[in-house]
């Protein structure tokens, strides 16, 4: 079993994930890691935070000369911004925010009690846990990228810019949809046989707790709608050929509307996913609100924040379905040692190439 839990408030003395339930015999390079950390923090529209921060991870347990031991693992990304006990009180609480909500559930009188953990600073820890997954989906081939589909409803890179800069000019923010793409997975991972064993649902809870994701899509998602079920399922074909190499044997299809996920269970093809991020709720000029304390209307808390963080989110998107993906890979393949992994993974591969 995979299983995760990350700590951590965007200005204490860091944040911390840990992970278990890789396998053993696992290398594991730090500066995979910090690439991952550093690809988070950028994108055009993010703030002065990223200025101040320098990501980098250190890992605490789990691990002798680089390689993994089976046991948990640790990894501390320290705050430079480390301010928590210094900071001023929040009142009023900013629209599309944790803030109102967290406030009346938890019976604080500081607003900032509520956003010190509801920050998006916690994806920090969810994209150092994407780096280890990574390492092992590596090992088979298994590749996860993303790519920004549009801003504020602007799909050229001109636009998105110009978006973007719209935004800052006017002291607001602005959203947008990305995708995920996973290549490489073999054909299944996850079942039907239970809700909470399907791929597909899995990924969504993965990708829709990202702090802002709105919407999530497999495959043609919404598209499927306005169809009709002759237009859009993939057509099944099979390659008897014996000298094509394994992957590329036995059956294949010529489009991919599924997006990879079939039944709850991964078809072989590449796992399309998409995702809309909403508008950082943080605005520079801000909406109306209420002030906590004499409950007249105040202007929502103005906070150092974010401008667009769809590409970012892109990147925290992916480092969740690495987790998903390396969780049900491991299910499927066994997960004590990659040794084993590596040898009941060829031998299924041979099955289903001759299926
Ligand atoms: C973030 C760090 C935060 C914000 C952002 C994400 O830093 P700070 O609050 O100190 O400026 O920039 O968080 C939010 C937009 C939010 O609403 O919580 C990060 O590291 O990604």
């Amino acid at each position: 079993m995979l299983r995760c839990l990350t700590a951590g408030e965007s200005h204490g003395k860091g944040m911390v994930a840990i992970l278990e339930g890789l396998p053993a015999g696992l290398r594991i390079d730090l500066a995979a890691i910090n690439k991952e950390l550093k690809r988070r923090q950028s994108g055009f529209g993010r703030g002065k935070r990223m200025q101040i921060e320098r990501d980098r991870a250190e890992i605490t347990s789990g691990l002798k000369n680089n390689r993994t031991l089976g046991s948990p693992l640790t990894l501390l990304i320290k705050n430079k911004d480390a301010s928590i006990e210094k900071l001023h009180k929040v009142l009023a609480a900013r629209p599309g925010h944790a803030d109102l909500a967290g406030l009346l559930k938890y019976g604080f009188t500081d607003i900032r009690e509520v956003l010190e953990r509801a920050s998006a600073r916690s994806t920090v820890a969810t994209v150092g846990i994407g780096a280890l997954c990574r390492r092992l989906l590596d090992e088979f081939g298994i590749i996860i990228t993303s790519r920004v589909l549009s801003v504020g409803g602007e799909s050229t890179k001109q636009g998105i810019t110009a978006k973007i800069t719209e935004a800052v000019k006017n002291k607001d923010t602005v959203g947008g949809i990305f995708e995920v793409i996973a290549k490489n997975v073999p054909v299944g991972l996850g079942s039907y046989v239970q809700a909470d064993r399907r791929l597909d649902s899995r990924l969504a809870a993965a990708i829709i707790s990202i702090p802002g994701i709105k919407s999530f899509e497999v495959g043609l998602g919404c598209g499927y709608a306005v169809s009709f079920g002759s237009e859009v399922h993939d057509a099944i074909y099979y390659n008897k050929r014996k000298s094509l190499p394994i992957g590329k044997q036995g059956y294949f299809r010529l489009t991919n509307n599924a997006g990879g996920i079939e039944g709850g269970i991964s078809n072989g093809n590449e796992i399309i996913l998409r995702a809309c991020m909403k508008p950082i709720s943080t605005l520079m000029n801000p909406l109306d609100s209420i002030n906590i304390n004499t409950k007249r209307p105040a202007k929502a808390a103005v906070e150092r924040s974010d401008i667009c963080v769809v590409e970012s989110a892109g990147v925290v998107a992916e480092s969740a379905a690495a987790f998903v993906l390396a969780e049900a890979f491991l299910e499927k393949f066994g997960a004590d040692s990659l040794v084993d992994i590596k040898e009941s993974y060829k031998i299924y591969l041979k099955r289903i190439a001759h299926a």
